[in-house]
């Protein structure tokens, strides 16, 4: 039996992945070179401070650890200037409407993000009224795919990971779910989900039906 939905923030209820991949890249260029879209993918779900790591290898720029956080603050400082004009309009299609069915229902709802700006995000789209618990990059010592982010969610929640069903974008946050005992419906394209229990396009998919069996 399912009794709560854990969601993935970035990437399931809102694309904030454009902004930082603009802000990860104005830093990029800043330090005098680039990278592509491509290579983006490979920073999805994961920390800042990771990011920045991987980025620098692209790169091949060392930097002192207080270079390291001085570049990590001046890049959430450009990424905060996209998240603060972000309006209710900018949910992604059907995630409101599936809200409101799992709050009708019942199901409890947590938020299991690696983003240190997760509070901002749901108050500025007014999703954060939908959440239970909010368990974001503040909370956690653990990127995904550590099952961390998902566990301190079902201990809030106080269900039982057993219960719990995920939804996420990307394959580090699958990863955590099930190594968190919990399914995981992967939010996004089939060739890159594919160890998901589930896969759904988004939240106006057709598939969505198809939860009941999980
Ligand atoms: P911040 P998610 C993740 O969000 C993003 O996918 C990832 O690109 C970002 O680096 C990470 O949050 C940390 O974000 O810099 O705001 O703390 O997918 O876990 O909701
Ligand atoms: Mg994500």
């Amino acid at each position: 039996m399912i009794s709560a939905y854990l969601f993935d923030l970035d990437g399931v209820l809102v694309d904030t992945a454009e902004y930082h991949f603009k802000a990860w890249r104005r830093l990029a260029n800043e330090l005098g070179f680039d990278f592509t879209e491509h290579q983006n993918e490979q920073l999805k779900g994961i920390s800042r401070m990771e990011s920045l790591e991987r980025i620098l290898t692209w790169g091949n720029v060392t930097l002192t650890d207080a270079g390291k956080l001085d570049w990590a603050t001046r890049k959430n400082g450009w990424y905060l200037e996209y998240v603060s004009r972000m309006k209710p309009a900018d949910v992604l299609p059907g995630v409101r409407e599936f809200l409101d069915a799992c709050r009708a229902k019942g199901i409890k709802i947590a938020l299991g993000s690696a983003s240190k700006n997760a509070r901002l995000i749901l108050k500025n789209t007014d999703l954060l009224r939908y959440f239970d618990a909010v368990i974001d990059g503040n909370k956690t010592t653990r990127s995904k795919p550590d099952p961390e982010v998902f566990l301190l969610g079902a201990q809030e929640l106080g269900v039982p990971p057993a219960e719990c069903l995920v939804f996420e974008d990307a394959v580090a946050g699958i990863e955590a779910a099930h190594r968190g005992g919990m399914k995981a419906v992967g939010v996004g394209a089939p060739e890159v989900l594919m160890e998901a229990d589930l896969i759904i396009s988004g939240f106006k998919d057709e598939h969505l039906a198809k939860l009941h069996s999980l």
